[in-house]
């Protein structure tokens, strides 16, 4: 500092008062601390305001300099708040994460894996027919569960004023699309991305706006079958059905045939099987229609086929005396745990 600004500092004391201020600063160690401070040394009533007021008082010619010295330790002041405030905070972030902090490389102690989780029983059982339809030379496929009424209907034989949509009723997206309401719309994907001869099965979530019962859910799962070959008929599709439940239940099943309606397939049928003293419709099936395997390009005079739509949930229900539908997804552990 030149030999003038010193007479200025020592006539108003402004070294020491610079000194004094920032050791404040330096030893405030919370950010409420340097806050305080800040209203202490800056605020309207504070210290540096008043030093600056009381310039008033000196000579003209000591006035201006002596201004210009404590505005420079205001700014160095302010500095040093803003960067002690900032430090402070990532302080109080860094002990903050230390406290938080968790070891997700530290071995599990033991009892948390005696309640390991199991396979549900729809999904065992589903496992066991994709295996059984395999060894079959099926294919496995999927399909998105929000479906195009396209393919849900559409390309299925079903036009929009069709009878045969009030049979399913429907829940819509608001962007036009739909909850797949049955695994039919497999089908027609494969049929589309496939070359005959073809084999699939195609297991899935269905979803229907229903009245809900002991064997009617909202949310339920299908396997649908299709096969595409020269020369399929009706025995084959009642080979396919019988073994199927042969499989699965390992004994007779009492069931019966009759006649079913579906406009996808000609003839259709429905298989019910005898479940705790009534039928239960579980197996409808049929001989593909031509107009649905024409629609995906497929000659219907060279290639014909059958398809069926299993009803896994009820599946299961008749597989392990589940005498009501809404235990799948009720997420009862007494239930679950039967499985285990
Ligand atoms: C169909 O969904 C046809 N797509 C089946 C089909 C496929 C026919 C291929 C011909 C050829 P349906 O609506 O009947 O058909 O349903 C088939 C099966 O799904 C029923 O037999 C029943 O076992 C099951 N099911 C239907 N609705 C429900 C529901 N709300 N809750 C539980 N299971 C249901």
């Amino acid at each position: 500092m030149d030999t003038d600004s010193s007479r200025v500092e020592s006539a108003t004391n402004l070294s020491g008062l610079r000194g004094s201020v920032l050791a404040l600063v330096a030893v405030a160690d919370t950010e409420e601390a340097l806050e305080q401070l800040r209203t202490e040394l800056l605020g309207k009533k504070g210290q540096l305001t008043q030093a600056m007021k009381e310039l008033g008082s000196l000579p003209v010619e000591q006035r201006k300099e002596a201004g210009q010295a404590l505005n420079l330790i205001k700014t160095e002041v302010e500095q040093a708040l803003s960067q002690r405030i900032a430090s402070c905070a990532a302080e109080r972030r860094e002990a903050a994460l230390q406290s938080e902090w968790i070891d997700v490389t530290l071995p599990v102690s033991a009892p948390l894996f005696t309640s390991t989780g199991t396979q549900h029983c729809l999904t065992r059982v589903r496992r066991e027919l994709e295996e059984i339809f395999r060894s079959m030379g099926f294919r496995v496929v999927d399909g998105p569960e929000v479906e195009k009424e396209y393919y849900n209907f559409e390309a299925l034989n079903i036009p929009a004023t069709h009878p045969a949509r009030d049979m399913q009723d429907t829940i819509w997206t608001t962007d036009g699309n739909l909850l797949r309401t049955h695994t039919s719309a497999m089908q027609v994907r494969a049929l589309e991305r496939l070359e005959p001869p073809l084999r699939i099965v195609g297991p899935g979530r269905c979803f229907r706006y229903e009245r809900l019962d002991a064997s009617h859910e909202h949310t339920f799962y299908q396997m649908e079958g299709m096969m595409i070959d020269r020369d399929v008929s009706i025995p084959n599709l009642i080979y396919f059905m019988k073994r199927l439940l042969r499989e699965i239940f390992g004994s007779e099943q009492k069931i019966r045939l009759r006649p079913g309606y579906f406009p996808f397939v000609e003839p259709g049928f429905e298989l019910d099987i005898w479940f705790q003293g009534r039928w239960l419709e579980l197996l409808p099936c049929g001989l593909v229609h031509p107009r649905v395997l024409e629609s995906s390009g497929i000659d219907s005079s060279q290639w014909q086929g059958f398809a069926f739509g299993l009803g896994l949930s009820r599946l299961v229900m008749t597989r392990y005396q589940i005498d009501d539908i809404r235990y799948f997804q009720s997420c009862d552990l007494r239930f679950l745990k039967q499985f285990a």
